[in-house]
């Protein structure tokens, strides 16, 4: 069977570009059809300044939305990053595997290099390494499918390259996965300036659809969404972002398609208006069920600690094998193994 792993970083309310992006697939499509992997990644949460309070407060959240977006404890495993040795154990030989150049080159990084100098300031080095941990999640679980955002795929390729050139220097021990992403909404445009990703941990709320926006503030921000200079409802996204944007959110969220949806409505007004009401329509039972979840919280709290358990009791053995692939003396190693080791005096 198919195996899938996927995550998401608990760096500030979760988004409608998370939920379009990636978590809607999970719950639809993934959990039904292959033996998922559903992670809150709370190490990630640490790469850029955070508060330790906030960090606990959003990983529960997230938990208690994947959960309320539709993952089903009995179908996948749900479970947080940090419970689970095993990615930070495994973490530490990518490093070893990747090179400097290749960090510096992801785009992700870059942006957060640049927009952090432009105030002055410095990013911690877990940022530049947190590709890393970001393979070592994905190949502690033999994943062949990452299910992730456009944003993402980049990083799902570094993970492609660390398996396969771990695999050639040290022997076969990891499968190699490929990133899948969905065919519409892969990568969510922020409503006020259309050119940049709709991200959670942004400055500016407006541009920005949270999933437990009240019904009315979500109403506004996609009303007031910046469009463009024309008049026509077109799908070309070079020319008309903001259109494009709207269009491709209600054709995610109607199970259109971006062009047709262009042809049938015939003013922005128009498109922001339905646009609105397809993202209330499918966010309402999410966040109906968020509110009934969060009145139990010990459910919540039993569904981590049981995928924690499912999930370790299967990176181990993968992570073990690895250890030993790359030279690293197992421990207990000196009796019964190590006969079969040459001499002392042979070892260079
Ligand atoms: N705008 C987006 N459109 C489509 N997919 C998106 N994803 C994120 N933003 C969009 C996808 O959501 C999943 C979880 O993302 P993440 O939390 O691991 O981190 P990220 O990709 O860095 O997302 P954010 O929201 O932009 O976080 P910050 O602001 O902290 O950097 C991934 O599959 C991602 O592709």
């Amino acid at each position: 069977m198919t195996r899938v792993f996927s995550g998401i970083k608990p760096t500030g309310h979760l988004t409608l570009g998370n939920y379009l992006g990636a978590m809607r697939q999970w719950g639809a499509v993934d959990q039904h059809q292959a033996d998922s992997l559903f992670c809150i990644v709370d190490l990630h949460g640490m790469t850029v300044d955070h508060d330790p309070a906030r960090l606990r407060r959003l990983t529960r959240q997230a938990a208690t939305l994947l959960l309320a977006a539709g993952l089903d404890p009995e179908l996948c495993t749900v479970f947080v990053q940090s419970h689970v040795d095993e990615h930070t154990r495994l973490s530490y030989l990518m490093e070893c595997v990747a090179t400097d150049g290749e960090m510096r080159r992801m785009i992700q990084y870059k942006e957060k290099v640049a927009s952090e100098g432009a105030r002055g300031r410095s990013v911690r080095l877990s940022l530049l390494t947190y590709p890393a941990l970001m393979a070592a999640d994905i190949l502690a679980y033999g994943a062949d499918e990452v299910p992730v955002g456009d944003d993402q795929a980049q990083h799902v390729e570094l993970t492609r390259d660390l398996a396969v050139r771990f695999n050639q220097r040290y022997g076969h021990t990891f499968v190699v996965p490929k990133a899948t992403v969905p065919k519409v909404a892969a990568r969510v445009m922020n409503l006020q300036d259309p050119t940049s990703k709709m991200g959670k941990s942004d400055d500016s709320g407006a541009g920005i659809v949270y999933l437990l926006d009240e019904p009315d503030v979500i109403r506004k921000k996609i009303v007031r969404a910046v469009t463009d200079s024309g008049r026509e409802v077109v799908y070309v996204r070079e020319e008309q972002p903001g259109v494009a944007n709207l269009l491709e959110i209600l054709a995610a969220c109607t199970g259109g398609n971006p062009e047709s949806l262009g042809i049938v409505h015939d003013s922005y007004g128009a498109l922001k208006q339905a646009t609105a009401e397809a993202v209330l329509d499918m966010l309402s039972p999410v966040q109906a069920r968020h509110k009934e979840l969060c009145a139990d919280p010990g459910y919540v709290e039993g569904v981590l600690r049981h995928g924690a358990e499912k999930a370790r009791a299967i990176a181990r053995p993968i992570v073990d094998t690895a250890y030993r692939a790359i030279g690293l003396l197992p421990p207990g190693a000196f009796s019964g193994a190590a006969a079969a080791e040459p001499a002392l005096n042979a070892v260079r």
